[in-house]
């Protein structure tokens, strides 16, 4: 770092000036040097990099980055190079229409991972969307990076002093406090002094120049009633040295990792994240105190963190405006009253710059989520567990990375999501402790789970499976000690508690992480919430980005959301039921035992059905529906196997078994209802063996 500048050149010291007074008091100071929230002289910065994916392909593959370039997902574009964009390209065309822009497009598809595959690779944009139905997109070569650069953050600034939050996979905040700190006192050694009369309310001498060097940075324009003949007080020289840390970083990210980021440069959170889009690519934008009201009162406040959603959207309605400046005259009473006590303030200290919030450095890893989203729907169990030890191989290797073979962090329950038309269901269980965990371990119990669904019946056709683990716990000892003397009896209850878990469970949705501002509320769960157009600021929240349109959150596996964040999964609005089928509940339209027998009866009558023997337990039902019968036993010989000690044979009403002359509403409704088990060889033996030989793929 250039420590020499701007201040050496500066003919005047603190000490031969006659005593001008600052703004700001020794108290302050030292404030500076803890990071405290509330410091008038704290600095903060937000990096985040350009058109990450598409740098990262360009990266990877060797390219020039002055050639265009975009980053395919089956049909659609999810990062478009800046020098594609100068053609016009952004997220919304399609491949096709990209090409027609700008012909010399180099368009690459992301990774993905082929139904049985082990690892992921790189295929051409044509075959991947050919096998849309058999791949599924892997976003790690992007976590591959993201984790890079935020390695090379970490090390480059000193450690005893850095504050630096990961904030989704292409940003980070940094709090520059202590560090500035620290430099301002080397620089301008009179403020280590003790304040006059040793008291700290005492204000700080101004500091000793006129002038500052902001370098090549975009200096947002002050407020009206400032003028840069002022001279700069340590708020400002605060920030310059700041947006010198911050230059210095990005160099060194460049010439590291040759990457290019943007930044912003402020006093909070906020303001330092709507600085960083300002001016892309590899531009850095300094917004000083005097500059604040000036750079927000240009913006839209829902290009403001937190105000792009549902908030934004009612407070647009409420005070019908979207200006920063409309709102400005509106008295704090008036928010409170129209939105709450705390939404009201919260938003009356936004609109002015003030924001609290810290820089988190903790921020870890709560969950890891792998999804697939299938088009057509699948309709066996075979196909199901390829995917999940797709889903198991994507999670593993980051759970590897995440320090768990060496007992750093550890997850402590799985969850399994399937949703058949508009019902979503989720099972979770919990992962025995005092044992290391395995790809393999991690496989049998996502097979229990997904045997729960199975025997709960109505498994097929599954639209989306996702599987996911989560309640991360510090440095657990797996097997040290005691523990491993408990295994089993831990093992065994944990796999007892694998039993069928309440249904009702909606899916997890993007849960937006807000801070302590008393606004959770506005932050649905459903993806209804999420929708927002793309582009500028996503002003969601600092872990996730949640913007994408219904078509294309459909087309993708998992969302392009750093789903390393808490609680990330790929909801489905419910109109997305698969239009060929009826929703379950009108799979047969009587409830009535009676009804149903009838209706299958009469359906008998109409078209004879070839009948299945169950040779396990005799059951009778059509044909059609021996694949997913035979899969239920499979389900429960594997729930069983893996239930200690072994149970009593299940009472359950296998699905499908054909409904008694009383009839059943679940046996018989669900007969006519089904029978898309289709395809599958008729001649197989029964029991689990059959089942486990055909999970070896
Ligand atoms: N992303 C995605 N789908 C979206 C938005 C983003 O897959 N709808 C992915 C691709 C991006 C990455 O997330 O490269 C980071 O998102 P950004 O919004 O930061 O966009 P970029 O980094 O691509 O561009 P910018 O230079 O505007 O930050
Ligand atoms: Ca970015």
């Amino acid at each position: 770092m250039d420590s020499s500048q701007p201040f050496a050149s500066s003919p005047v010291s603190p000490t031969t000036r006659l005593p001008r007074r600052s703004k700001y008091t020794y108290k302050h100071l030292s404030t500076l040097a803890q990071g405290a929230p509330a410091c008038p002289l704290r600095v903060i910065a937000h990096i985040d990099l350009d058109a990450f994916y598409a740098q990262c392909e360009t990266v990877r593959l060797g390219l020039d980055p002055t050639k265009p370039l975009a980053v395919q997902q089956w049909q659609g574009l999810i990062a478009i190079n800046y020098p594609a964009r100068a053609f016009g390209l952004n997220r919304h065309v399609t491949v096709a229409e990209a090409k027609e822009k700008c012909p010399e497009l180099i368009c690459q598809h992301v990774a993905t991972w082929k139904e049985g595959d082990v690892k992921w690779s790189y295929s051409d944009g044509d075959e991947a969307f050919r096998e849309i139905a058999s791949r599924k997109v892997s976003l790690d070569p992007y976590r591959l990076q993201s984790r890079k650069i935020l390695a090379t953050i970490k090390e480059f600034l000193p450690a005893d002093v850095q504050k630096v939050e990961k904030a989704s996979i292409d940003e980070v905040f940094l709090d520059l406090s202590a560090q500035v700190h620290g430099i301002m006192l080397e620089r301008y050694p009179d403020l280590k002094g003790p304040p006059p009369y040793d008291d700290p309310s005492e204000p700080l001498p101004r500091p000793p120049t006129t002038a500052l060097d902001w370098a090549a940075d975009a200096l947002v324009d002050l407020d009206k009633e400032q003028s840069e003949e002022d001279d700069p007080d340590w708020d400002d020289v605060a920030i310059l040295i700041a947006s010198e840390i911050v230059r210095d970083v990005r160099r060194e990210i460049f010439e590291k990792l040759h990457f290019t980021c943007s930044a912003g440069i402020s006093k909070n959170k906020m303001l330092a994240k709507l600085g960083s889009a300002h001016k892309k690519p590899n531009s850095q934008t300094v917004i000083r105190n005097r500059a604040v009201q000036h750079f927000l009162s240009n913006f839209k406040f829902t290009k403001i963190r937190n105000l792009g959603g549902k908030l934004g959207d009612e407070i647009v309605a409420a005070f019908n405006t979207d200006t920063v400046a409309e709102l400005l005259p509106i008295p704090i009473e008036q928010f409170k009253k129209t939105l709450s006590d705390d939404t009201g303030s919260w938003l009356y200290n936004i609109i002015r710059g003030e924001d609290n919030s810290e820089v988190n450095p903790r921020t870890q890893i709560k969950s890891m989520l792998s999804a697939k989203s299938f088009r057509p729907s699948i309709n066996t169990l075979d196909v199901a567990c390829k995917w999940l030890r797709i889903f198991v191989a994507d999670i593993y290797s980051r759970l590897v990375e995440e320090g768990v073979l060496e007992n750093k962090r550890r997850p402590k329950t799985m969850n399994l999501h399937h949703r058949q038309g508009a019902q979503t269901r989720s099972k979770s269980v919990p992962i025995p402790m005092g044992r290391a965990i395995t790809e393999e371990g991690m496989f049998e119990l996502a097979k229990s789970l997904l045997a729960q669904v199975v025997v709960d019946g109505r498994a097929w056709p599954c639209a989306n499976l996702s599987l996911s683990v989560g309640g991360f716990e510090e440095g657990v000892q797996g097997n040290k000690g005691i523990g491993s003397f408990l295994v089993r009896g831990d093992d065994a209850k944990a796999l007892q508690n694998a039993q069928p878990k309440a249904e009702a469970t909606p899916p997890p949705a993007k849960r937006r992480r807000v801070d302590d501002s008393g606004i959770a509320k506005f932050f649905g769960t459903t993806r209804e919430d999420s929708r927002e157009s793309s582009g500028g600021d996503f002003g969601v929240s600092d872990y996730e980005k949640t913007q994408e349109s219904p078509q294309q959150a459909d087309l993708r596996d998992e969302s392009w959301i750093d789903e390393e964040a808490d609680g990330q999964d790929v909801n489905h609005p419910s109109s997305d039921a698969d239009p060929l089928l009826p929703p379950p509940s009108a799979q047969f339209a009587s409830d009535s035992p009676e009804e149903a027998a009838l209706q299958l009866a009469l359906q008998d009558a109409r078209e004879p059905l070839d009948v299945y023997t169950c040779p396990r337990c005799s059951a009778q039902l059509p044909l059609v529906d021996q694949a997913e019968h035979e899969d239920f036993h499979f389900a429960q010989d594997l729930q069983n196997e893996q239930t200690t000690p072994p149970r009593a044979p299940p009472q359950t009403v296998p699905p499908s078994t054909k409904p008694s002359a009383a009839g059943s509403a679940r046996g018989g409704g669900s007969v006519r209802g089904r029978g898309r088990g289709r395809g599958r060889p008729s001649a197989m033996s029964s029991g689990p063996e059959r089942g486990q030989k055909r999970l070896h793929f």
